[in-house]
């Protein structure tokens, strides 16, 4: 099926920088803040964020990595009836008392966020937690929305939202296609 463009690089740019100055006013002080990020494209996310903060506050924000799967050890299928887990987490710094952004590029139903919030409780206590997105599709099944939207892409369900990043698929932009 044919990928249609929908958001640019250029713009897909600004999004994060957007974001980033609203994490900036929304947090009176940036010392305590940890981000982490979900696997794989959230992760790339997380790290450009922090390299945003630190361009415009001159502050290190440490990033964290989470991975979270759909897909059984034993299987190559995704399965939308197996709850994600999380399956490793990389994140050095204690964010007991700190304010965990965590950073993804896609939200949809919501079931990897509860996954992650589940695996940051086992890990530490955070003061506070919020979730930041690249893309909102929609078809949340569990009570969860994010504090930090780069762009809200409503989606029909056969639909698929791809992220590219520069990191990682050597281009960028957002583009949706028919599944
Ligand atoms: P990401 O790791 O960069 O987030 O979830 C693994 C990858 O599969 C995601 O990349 C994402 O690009 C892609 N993907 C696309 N649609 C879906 C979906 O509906 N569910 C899941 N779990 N992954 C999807
Ligand atoms: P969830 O349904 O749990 O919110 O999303 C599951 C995981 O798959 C998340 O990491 C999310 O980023 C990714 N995901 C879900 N739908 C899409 C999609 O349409 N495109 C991309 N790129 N990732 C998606
Ligand atoms: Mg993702």
């Amino acid at each position: 099926m044919v990928a249609h463009e929908v958001v640019d690089g250029s713009s897909m740019q600004r999004a994060l920088t957007r974001i980033t100055y609203e994490i900036i006013e929304q947090n009176k002080g940036v010392d305590d803040l940890v981000f982490v990020g979900i696997k794989t494209r959230g992760i790339f996310l997380a790290k450009r964020l922090a390299k945003r903060l630190k361009q415009l506050e001159q502050i290190d924000v440490p990033v964290g990595e989470l991975d979270i799967s759909l897909y059984r050890d034993d299987r190559h299928v995704p399965d939308h009836h197996i709850e994600p887990t999380v399956t490793s987490s990389d994140i050095e710094v204690d964010i007991t008392d700190k304010h965990v952004i965590l950073v993804d590029d896609v939200l949809f139903t919501g079931r990897t966020v509860r996954a992650a919030l589940d695996a940051l409780m086992d890990l530490g206590r955070p003061k506070k937690i919020s979730l930041a997105v690249l893309v909102d599709r929609g078809h949340r099944e569990l009570p969860i929305r994010p504090d930090f939207v780069g762009k809200n892409i409503p989606t029909a369900m056969d639909e698929q939202v791809n992220v590219a990043m520069e990191e990682y698929d050597g281009h960028e932009d957002i583009t949706i296609e028919k599944i």
